[in-house]
Protein backbone atom coordinates (compact mmCIF):
# COMPACT_ATOMS: atom_id res chain seq x y z
CA UNK A 1 0.00 0.00 0.00
CA UNK A 2 1.41 3.31 -0.83
CA UNK A 3 -0.02 6.22 1.68
CA UNK A 4 1.64 9.92 0.40
CA UNK A 5 2.06 12.53 3.19
CA UNK A 6 1.43 15.50 1.03
CA UNK A 7 -0.04 19.13 1.36
CA UNK A 8 -2.53 20.25 -1.26
CA UNK A 9 -0.24 23.59 -2.60
CA UNK A 10 3.19 22.33 -2.01
CA UNK A 11 5.28 22.08 -4.42
CA UNK A 12 7.55 19.28 -3.51
CA UNK A 13 3.86 17.52 -3.05
CA UNK A 14 2.63 18.36 -6.51
CA UNK A 15 6.07 16.88 -7.89
CA UNK A 16 4.91 13.48 -6.43
CA UNK A 17 1.37 13.89 -6.86
CA UNK A 18 1.83 14.14 -10.81
CA UNK A 19 3.99 10.98 -10.69
CA UNK A 20 1.74 8.72 -9.01
CA UNK A 21 -1.32 10.06 -11.13
CA UNK A 22 0.84 9.51 -14.64
CA UNK A 23 1.55 6.12 -13.70
CA UNK A 24 -1.86 5.63 -12.10
CA UNK A 25 -0.65 4.84 -8.76
CA UNK A 26 -3.73 4.04 -6.33
CA UNK A 27 -2.86 5.83 -2.91
CA UNK A 28 -4.16 6.76 0.15
CA UNK A 29 -3.10 10.35 1.23
CA UNK A 30 -2.58 12.40 4.58
CA UNK A 31 -2.80 15.77 4.47
CA UNK A 32 -0.42 17.83 6.41
CA UNK A 33 -1.42 21.56 7.49
CA UNK A 34 1.78 23.30 7.16
CA UNK A 35 0.16 26.13 8.80
CA UNK A 36 -0.19 24.77 11.81
CA UNK A 37 2.85 23.27 11.61
CA UNK A 38 1.85 19.18 11.64
CA UNK A 39 4.95 18.66 9.48
CA UNK A 40 7.10 19.00 12.80
CA UNK A 41 4.65 17.15 15.17
CA UNK A 42 6.32 14.31 16.97
CA UNK A 43 4.92 11.58 14.56
CA UNK A 44 5.18 13.04 11.53
CA UNK A 45 8.85 13.43 12.02
CA UNK A 46 9.08 10.01 12.83
CA UNK A 47 8.48 9.67 9.07
CA UNK A 48 10.18 12.60 7.88
CA UNK A 49 13.05 13.83 10.23
CA UNK A 50 13.38 16.55 8.43
CA UNK A 51 10.24 17.64 9.03
CA UNK A 52 8.35 18.41 5.70
CA UNK A 53 6.25 17.33 2.98
CA UNK A 54 6.22 14.40 1.02
CA UNK A 55 6.90 11.46 2.28
CA UNK A 56 5.70 8.38 1.00
CA UNK A 57 4.99 5.45 3.27
CA UNK A 58 4.99 2.08 1.01
CA UNK A 59 4.04 -0.64 3.21
CA UNK A 60 5.35 0.58 6.18
CA UNK A 61 8.85 2.26 4.83
CA UNK A 62 8.91 5.86 4.97
CA UNK A 63 10.79 7.52 1.88
CA UNK A 64 11.60 10.96 1.46
CA UNK A 65 12.63 13.44 -0.74
CA UNK A 66 10.44 14.31 -3.71
CA UNK A 67 12.87 13.70 -6.78
CA UNK A 68 14.17 10.47 -4.56
CA UNK A 69 10.19 9.73 -4.24
CA UNK A 70 9.63 9.98 -8.15
CA UNK A 71 12.23 7.74 -9.29
CA UNK A 72 11.69 5.45 -6.23
CA UNK A 73 8.15 5.13 -7.59
CA UNK A 74 9.61 4.41 -11.69
CA UNK A 75 11.68 1.28 -9.95
CA UNK A 76 9.15 -0.33 -7.57
CA UNK A 77 6.26 0.09 -10.48
CA UNK A 78 8.08 -0.09 -13.85
CA UNK A 79 5.07 -0.28 -15.97
CA UNK A 80 3.75 3.17 -17.47
CA UNK A 81 7.86 4.44 -16.93
CA UNK A 82 8.71 8.27 -16.09
CA UNK A 83 12.33 7.82 -17.34
CA UNK A 84 13.77 7.59 -20.85
CA UNK A 85 15.13 4.48 -21.41
CA UNK A 86 17.73 6.17 -23.79
CA UNK A 87 20.87 6.76 -21.30
CA UNK A 88 21.39 10.81 -22.60
CA UNK A 89 17.94 11.33 -21.94
CA UNK A 90 17.84 9.96 -18.74
CA UNK A 91 20.72 11.82 -17.69
CA UNK A 92 19.21 14.76 -19.41
CA UNK A 93 16.09 13.92 -17.37
CA UNK A 94 18.02 13.97 -13.96
CA UNK A 95 19.69 17.21 -14.47
CA UNK A 96 16.48 18.76 -14.61
CA UNK A 97 14.79 16.67 -11.69
CA UNK A 98 17.70 18.03 -9.70
CA UNK A 99 17.53 22.10 -10.53
CA UNK A 100 14.80 22.19 -7.81
CA UNK A 101 16.99 20.63 -5.30
CA UNK A 102 20.08 22.66 -6.04
CA UNK A 103 18.34 26.09 -5.92
CA UNK A 104 15.34 26.44 -7.10
CA UNK A 105 13.31 25.07 -4.31
CA UNK A 106 14.82 27.38 -1.81
CA UNK A 107 14.08 30.26 -4.47
CA UNK A 108 10.84 29.34 -4.79
CA UNK A 109 9.95 29.10 -1.04
CA UNK A 110 11.81 32.98 -1.00
CA UNK A 111 9.49 34.06 -3.24
CA UNK A 112 6.21 32.54 -2.14
CA UNK A 113 7.12 32.90 1.36
CA UNK A 114 8.16 36.91 0.53
CA UNK A 115 4.77 37.56 -1.32
CA UNK A 116 2.01 35.49 0.28
CA UNK A 117 2.81 33.67 3.26
CA UNK A 118 4.86 36.06 5.22
CA UNK A 119 1.63 37.99 6.28
CA UNK A 120 -0.55 34.73 6.46
CA UNK A 121 1.79 33.22 9.21
CA UNK A 122 1.90 36.30 11.12
CA UNK A 123 -1.40 37.07 11.38
CA UNK A 124 -1.82 33.36 12.61
CA UNK A 125 1.16 33.80 15.35
CA UNK A 126 2.21 35.75 18.23
CA UNK A 127 5.64 36.98 18.25
CA UNK A 128 6.08 34.37 20.77
CA UNK A 129 4.53 31.62 18.75
CA UNK A 130 6.28 32.55 15.88
CA UNK A 131 9.93 32.13 17.49
CA UNK A 132 8.63 28.82 18.46
CA UNK A 133 7.92 27.84 15.48
CA UNK A 134 11.39 29.22 13.77
CA UNK A 135 13.24 27.19 16.45
CA UNK A 136 11.89 23.97 15.97
CA UNK A 137 12.72 23.41 12.29
CA UNK A 138 15.34 21.14 11.89
CA UNK A 139 17.33 23.09 8.97
CA UNK A 140 18.89 26.05 10.98
CA UNK A 141 19.60 27.76 7.76
CA UNK A 142 15.86 27.82 6.30
CA UNK A 143 14.65 29.20 9.34
CA UNK A 144 17.01 32.19 8.98
CA UNK A 145 15.81 32.59 5.73
CA UNK A 146 12.03 32.44 7.22
CA UNK A 147 12.85 34.95 9.80
CA UNK A 148 14.37 37.18 7.27
CA UNK A 149 11.11 37.05 5.35
CA UNK A 150 9.26 37.14 8.06
CA UNK A 151 10.69 40.71 9.22
CA UNK A 152 11.45 42.26 5.21
CA UNK A 153 8.78 40.51 2.64
CA UNK A 154 10.17 40.92 -0.48
CA UNK A 155 12.68 43.62 0.44
CA UNK A 156 15.14 40.96 2.00
CA UNK A 157 18.17 40.70 0.64
CA UNK A 158 17.96 37.27 -1.20
CA UNK A 159 14.96 37.97 -2.78
CA UNK A 160 16.07 39.32 -5.99
CA UNK A 161 18.46 36.43 -6.78
CA UNK A 162 15.55 34.10 -5.93
CA UNK A 163 13.44 35.69 -8.07
CA UNK A 164 16.45 35.81 -11.24
CA UNK A 165 16.87 32.34 -10.54
CA UNK A 166 13.16 31.67 -11.72
CA UNK A 167 14.04 33.70 -14.97
CA UNK A 168 17.32 31.75 -15.65
CA UNK A 169 15.39 28.48 -15.09
CA UNK A 170 12.43 29.54 -17.37
CA UNK A 171 15.18 30.95 -19.97
CA UNK A 172 16.87 27.13 -19.94
CA UNK A 173 13.62 25.77 -20.39
CA UNK A 174 12.69 27.69 -23.60
CA UNK A 175 16.35 27.04 -25.10
CA UNK A 176 16.12 23.13 -24.10
CA UNK A 177 12.14 23.00 -25.59
CA UNK A 178 14.07 23.73 -28.93
CA UNK A 179 15.48 20.22 -29.36
CA UNK A 180 12.29 18.44 -28.27
CA UNK A 181 8.60 18.73 -27.02
CA UNK A 182 9.57 17.96 -23.03
CA UNK A 183 12.46 18.83 -21.21
CA UNK A 184 14.61 15.54 -21.03
CA UNK A 185 13.92 14.80 -25.19
CA UNK A 186 10.31 13.13 -27.08
CA UNK A 187 9.16 11.88 -23.94
CA UNK A 188 7.09 13.27 -20.92
CA UNK A 189 8.98 12.38 -17.64
CA UNK A 190 9.96 13.01 -14.38
CA UNK A 191 11.85 16.28 -15.80
CA UNK A 192 8.24 17.61 -16.25
CA UNK A 193 6.87 16.15 -12.79
CA UNK A 194 9.88 17.92 -10.89
CA UNK A 195 9.53 21.25 -12.89
CA UNK A 196 6.05 21.82 -13.75
CA UNK A 197 4.90 22.50 -9.85
CA UNK A 198 7.40 25.88 -9.98
CA UNK A 199 5.90 27.21 -13.22
CA UNK A 200 2.89 26.95 -11.82
CA UNK A 201 3.76 28.87 -8.45
CA UNK A 202 4.74 31.56 -10.87
CA UNK A 203 1.69 31.39 -12.52
CA UNK A 204 -0.56 31.88 -8.83
CA UNK A 205 2.02 34.50 -7.81
CA UNK A 206 0.31 36.97 -10.72
CA UNK A 207 3.78 36.06 -12.98
CA UNK A 208 2.87 34.46 -15.90
CA UNK A 209 4.35 37.54 -17.47
CA UNK A 210 7.69 35.76 -16.81
CA UNK A 211 7.37 33.49 -20.07
CA UNK A 212 5.50 35.87 -22.24
CA UNK A 213 8.23 36.02 -24.53
CA UNK A 214 8.79 32.63 -23.84
CA UNK A 215 6.50 31.12 -26.37
CA UNK A 216 7.87 27.08 -26.14
CA UNK A 217 7.64 27.57 -22.29
CA UNK A 218 3.92 28.42 -22.51
CA UNK A 219 3.07 26.01 -24.82
CA UNK A 220 4.71 23.53 -22.66
CA UNK A 221 2.86 24.62 -19.62
CA UNK A 222 -0.43 24.29 -21.71
CA UNK A 223 0.26 20.91 -22.59
CA UNK A 224 0.70 19.85 -19.25
CA UNK A 225 -2.16 21.70 -18.02
CA UNK A 226 -4.43 19.18 -20.96
CA UNK A 227 -2.98 15.93 -19.70
CA UNK A 228 -5.43 14.11 -17.43
CA UNK A 229 -2.77 13.88 -14.52
CA UNK A 230 -3.05 17.90 -14.02
CA UNK A 231 -6.84 18.00 -13.17
CA UNK A 232 -5.92 15.06 -11.26
CA UNK A 233 -2.88 16.10 -8.93
CA UNK A 234 -3.65 20.14 -9.32
CA UNK A 235 -6.65 20.76 -10.00
CA UNK A 236 -8.30 18.62 -7.93
CA UNK A 237 -6.05 19.63 -4.86
CA UNK A 238 -7.68 23.66 -4.50
CA UNK A 239 -5.97 26.25 -2.51
CA UNK A 240 -7.42 25.32 1.27
CA UNK A 241 -7.47 28.87 3.05
CA UNK A 242 -9.44 29.21 5.92
CA UNK A 243 -5.82 28.59 8.38
CA UNK A 244 -4.33 26.51 5.95
CA UNK A 245 -1.59 28.44 3.28
CA UNK A 246 -3.43 30.37 0.87
CA UNK A 247 -1.43 31.53 -2.42
CA UNK A 248 -4.39 32.67 -4.16
CA UNK A 249 -2.90 36.06 -4.87
CA UNK A 250 -4.33 36.79 -8.33
CA UNK A 251 -7.87 36.16 -6.43
CA UNK A 252 -6.80 38.89 -3.74
CA UNK A 253 -5.94 41.27 -6.42
CA UNK A 254 -2.67 41.66 -4.84
CA UNK A 255 0.12 42.57 -7.31
CA UNK A 256 3.80 41.53 -7.11
CA UNK A 257 4.72 41.77 -10.72
CA UNK A 258 5.97 45.59 -11.03
CA UNK A 259 8.12 44.57 -7.91
CA UNK A 260 9.37 41.46 -9.26
CA UNK A 261 10.10 43.29 -12.47
CA UNK A 262 12.08 45.80 -11.01
CA UNK A 263 14.09 42.78 -9.45
CA UNK A 264 15.13 41.49 -12.71
CA UNK A 265 15.73 44.90 -14.64
CA UNK A 266 18.29 45.37 -11.15
N1 LIG B 1 13.93 18.54 -0.63
C1 LIG B 1 12.62 18.31 -0.10
C2 LIG B 1 11.99 19.64 0.22
C3 LIG B 1 10.64 19.47 0.89
C4 LIG B 1 10.02 20.81 1.31
O1 LIG B 1 10.73 21.80 1.48
N2 LIG B 1 8.71 20.80 1.50
C5 LIG B 1 8.01 22.01 1.92
C6 LIG B 1 6.73 22.18 1.14
S1 LIG B 1 7.06 22.32 -0.59
C7 LIG B 1 7.65 21.91 3.39
O2 LIG B 1 7.25 20.87 3.85
N3 LIG B 1 7.76 23.01 4.12
C8 LIG B 1 7.48 22.99 5.51
C9 LIG B 1 7.69 24.31 6.15
O3 LIG B 1 7.44 25.31 5.50
O4 LIG B 1 8.06 24.30 7.32
C10 LIG B 1 11.80 17.50 -1.11
O5 LIG B 1 12.06 17.65 -2.32
O6 LIG B 1 10.96 16.69 -0.72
Amino acid sequence: MLVLYHHNISVCAQKVRLALAEKKLPHERRHINLMKAEQVSPDYLKINPKGVVPALVHDGQPVTESTVIMEYLDDAFPERPLRPAAPLARARMRVWAQVPDAALHAACGTVTYAAAFADQIKAANSPAALKERLAKLPDRARAWRQEQLLEKGLDAPFVADAVKLHDKVLGDMEKTLTAGAWLAGDTFSIAECAIAPYVLRLDRLGLARMWEKRPRVADWYARLQARPSWAEAITAFPVLGGGDYDDDLKSKGVNIWPKVKALLAA
